[in-house]
């Protein structure tokens, strides 16, 4: 037997919770000064929640000696902790996920106490995005964003890509999202999810603007589910000027692209090969079945303004060739004019990147403005 007694230390931490206090809000980490802390739709608790979901009195925390106890209070949809429904109490650490209803919190501790209001970062939290992944898909919770494609000599906005967000704490990217959905196998019916409301938040750009849309990879292990998703857009908004976008990597049987590029022609949908260069480009069967545009990914491009000659004068070629074969080049990526200029100079006809507008939600678009000149 040991002559000391380790005691526990007394506490000096802030128990905080760190969530969205509704679907629609962004990320918070609140406080919890007092205590018992209890959590609610009713405006006389603690922590006031705003889901439909959540009970006017839902659960509460207590803390004695500085240990943290979750108590469920009787609610209709269930308290959870680290995705286990909660039978009357449990002692919480920190780090532990605490849901009440449909809302996700991360408990932690010993941080200075902040208001709540502070906008968290996106911590690439496996467990949290496992939980919120199940809304993402129940509640469809997904932001599209619009970033704009612009003809540089024009000097006009000719479309825009389609590119998924989320407002759901961990599930913000793409990748977090799809990291999930990959858990899950369910990348093809996230990445459909996307395109579907992608295109209901871009009705407003049809039809002058063409809309490049993506596909995941795996959805082309079953081209015919695919066609399908997309004759079902073509009848939901029949006049769309719209672009299917195929990561290079997934164009490896040139009869089954062939015979997608056919069924795509049938529903007036055109393709575009994506981040071509980003890893070993089947040259051989992207030429088999060209498609309608060819977007050089970013790293191919950025810095190409001072660039030596030698990596000039591939991707020179590489455009000529492009254009050769009946294919619209475009640039990803582009950050600066200097790399904008050289863009065109190289026969670029078309160009995306930062330098003409940040992917953004649909509304942040003027038209009137679009309409006239970048
Ligand atoms: O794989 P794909 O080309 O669809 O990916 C597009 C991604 O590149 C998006 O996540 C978008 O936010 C990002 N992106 C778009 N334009 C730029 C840019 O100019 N610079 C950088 N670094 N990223 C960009
Ligand atoms: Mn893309």
């Amino acid at each position: 037997m040991s002559a000391i007694t380790l005691s526990p230390r007394p506490a000096t931490g802030v128990w905080s919770l760190e969530g969205q206090l509704g679907p629609e809000e962004p990320s918070v980490r609140a406080s919890m000064e007092r205590f018992p802390f209890a959590v609610g739709r009713r405006s006389d608790v603690s922590l006031q929640l705003h889901s439909p979901a959540v009970s006017g009195k839902h659960a509460e925390f207590v803390e004695e000696q500085g240990s943290l106890t979750l108590r469920d209070l009787g609610s209709t949809n269930g308290t959870y902790v680290n995705g286990a429904r909660l039978r009357g109490e449990s002692p919480i650490s920190e780090g532990d996920l605490v849901q009440f209803a449909d809302l996700v919190f991360r408990v932690s501790k010993n941080r200075v106490p902040t208001q709540q209001g502070t906008l968290l970062h996106d911590g690439g939290d496996q467990a949290l995005a496992y939980l919120q992944f199940d809304r993402l898909m129940k509640d469809r919770a997904v932001v599209p964003f619009f970033q704009p494609i612009v003809n540089p000599k024009a000097n006009a906005v000719i479309g825009f890509e389609i590119l998924g967000r989320s407002r759901l704490f961990g599930l913000q990217n793409p990748k977090a999202m799809f990291h999930a959905a990959a858990q899950l196998k369910q990348e093809s019916q996230l990445s459909r999810i996307f395109r579907e409301e992608g295109l209901l938040a871009g009705k407003r750009f049809a039809p002058n603007f063409l809309l490049f849309v993506n596909t995941h990879p795996e959805e082309l292990r079953d081209v015919k589910t695919l066609v399908n998703s997309l004759a079902e857009a073509r009848t939901d908004f029949p006049d769309m000027s719209l672009v299917l976008e195929i990561h290079e990597s997934a164009v490896t049987s040139p009869d089954e692209m062939r015979s997608l590029r056919q069924s795509l022609l049938e529903l007036s949908i055109g393709i575009a090969y994506d981040d071509f260069g980003a890893g070993q480009a089947r040259l051989l069967e992207l030429i088999d079945v060209p498609p309608d545009y060819l977007k050089y990914d970013m790293k191919l491009v950025q810095g190409i303004a001072d660039a030596p000659a030698s990596r000039r004068l591939m991707l020179k070629s590489l455009v000529a060739m492009t254009k050769e074969l009946g294919v619209t080049p475009l640039a990803e990526g582009v950050e600066t004019r200097a790399d904008s200029d050289a863009c065109v100079e190289l026969g670029f006809d078309l160009i995306q990147g930062y330098l003409f507008g940040r992917p953004a939600p649909a509304e942040s678009f003027l038209l009137e403005a679009l309409e006239q000149q970048v």
